[in-house]
């Protein structure tokens, strides 16, 4: 990569995307708070749309939990197929501003637009336009040099938002940011380092690359750059993915099935959240340890239908955990979902029925 040039990263992230593609087939739910998600004593909502945000919805919020805040609340199915459609449709849009494409979510990613000679905001204007005009869809964009500043852009004026997050102004505008607005930085990391008085940005640039290595092992020397504007990775086109996966390495070699239980259910987690964010499922799971002494293992297990869901990828991981070696100590888990297929079944209320 030509180290010298400065680049022109937008990131495009879609405006309440689920529940906006609602309101395209119903408009009279624009003015009105809406959901979508399942009503059902177990249910989440996946999103909202701005007129329930002022009732402090958000996704993942518990369904009651919702209906208290804003008891008027409509909730409508979720339509996950019809999403894709959109999606896919948007990206096709998009693709037209640059071949240099990353889509990183169903309604999110980013363009590499460095050879574009039109002014940034002329351009991201175009985008936002030419969106809306032909799909109705409202969107936001964030314009930086880097991929890590143009996505903390796009969520800085939303909805409907453009911000350009300049070099130069970057360190002033960025030293109160919240850590949780840190993209990798997990609920986990949050926790520490509250515990330890960080809260911002800034607090966070007081601490030595050693310090942040120790709290989110290899990342952290991303996260050191990235807070100082260093973000070199470029806008990628994605190949057709063939797996998804996390993997944690441990910071101390674990051995009993609670705590192995316990890291198998946060790779869960992950995992779900990762998979539907980009709108897959997996048919089949994969379950990777690996010992103390290096030795790689690795078990999976096939379904019939693609799953995208915490409890299911949790239980098979566990299950898979049982045809392990044992009696070994590990220091790395991975769990693993391929066979994909992309949202083409209405999976992702799964949490939303009562099974
Ligand atoms: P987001 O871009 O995080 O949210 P959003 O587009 O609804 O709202 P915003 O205006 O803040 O960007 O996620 C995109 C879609 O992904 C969202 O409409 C619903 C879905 N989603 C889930 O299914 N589960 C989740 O946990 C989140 C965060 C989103
Ligand atoms: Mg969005």
């Amino acid at each position: 990569m030509d180290n010298t040039k400065k680049r022109l990263i937008f990131h495009v992230d879609l405006d309440a995307f689920f529940a906006s593609v609602e309101e395209l087939s119903r408009p009279d739910l624009k003015k009105k708070p809406m959901a979508v998600g399942h009503r059902s004593r177990r249910g989440i909502i996946t999103t909202a749309n701005y007129e329930a945000r002022k009732y402090g919805l958000y996704s993942g919020m518990p369904i009651f939990q919702a209906l208290q805040l804003c008891p008027q609340l409509i909730l409508v199915p979720n339509r996950r197929k019809e999403y894709s459609k959109k999606s896919k449709e948007v990206f096709q849009i998009l693709s037209t501003y640059s071949r240099t494409i990353e889509q990183t979510s169903i309604d999110e990613g980013y363009l590499d637009l460095t050879s574009r000679p039109e002014d940034p905001l002329f351009l991201a204007h175009s985008i936002q336009d030419e969106v809306e005009e032909k799909l109705g869809l409202s969107l936001s964009v964030g314009i930086a040099s880097n991929k890590f500043y143009a996505k903390l852009a796009s969520d800085w004026k939303k909805p409907h938002g453009i911000f350009w997050l300049k070099d130069e102004e970057a360190d002033h505008l960025l030293q109160d940011l919240p850590i949780s607005k840190i993209h990798g930085i997990g609920k986990k990391g949050q926790e520490k380092l509250k515990s330890m008085a960080i809260y911002s940005l800034g607090d966070l640039k007081s601490l030595d690359l050693s310090v942040l290595k120790a709290i989110f092992g290899k990342s952290g020397t991303n996260i050191y750059n990235f807070i100082r504007g260093r973000d070199q990775r470029p806008v990628t086109v994605e190949r057709d993915r063939k797996s998804i996966g996390v993997e944690r390495t441990l910071e101390k070699d674990i051995a009993d099935s609670q705590s192995i239980f316990h890291y198998i259910d946060l790779l869960a987690e992950e995992l779900a959240q990762d998979m539907r964010r980009k709108g897959i499922t997996g048919r089949t799971i994969q379950l990777k340890v690996k010992t103390n002494h290096y030795q790689t293992y690795t078990r999976s297990y096939s379904l019939d239908e693609g799953v995208d869901d915490q409890e299911t990828l949790a239980r098979i991981g566990r299950s898979l955990y049982a045809h392990m070696p044992q009696g070994q100590a590990f220091r790395l888990l991975g769990l693993t979902a391929s066979k994909l297929s992309d949202g083409n079944y209405e999976q992702l209320d799964f949490l939303d029925e009562d099974h």
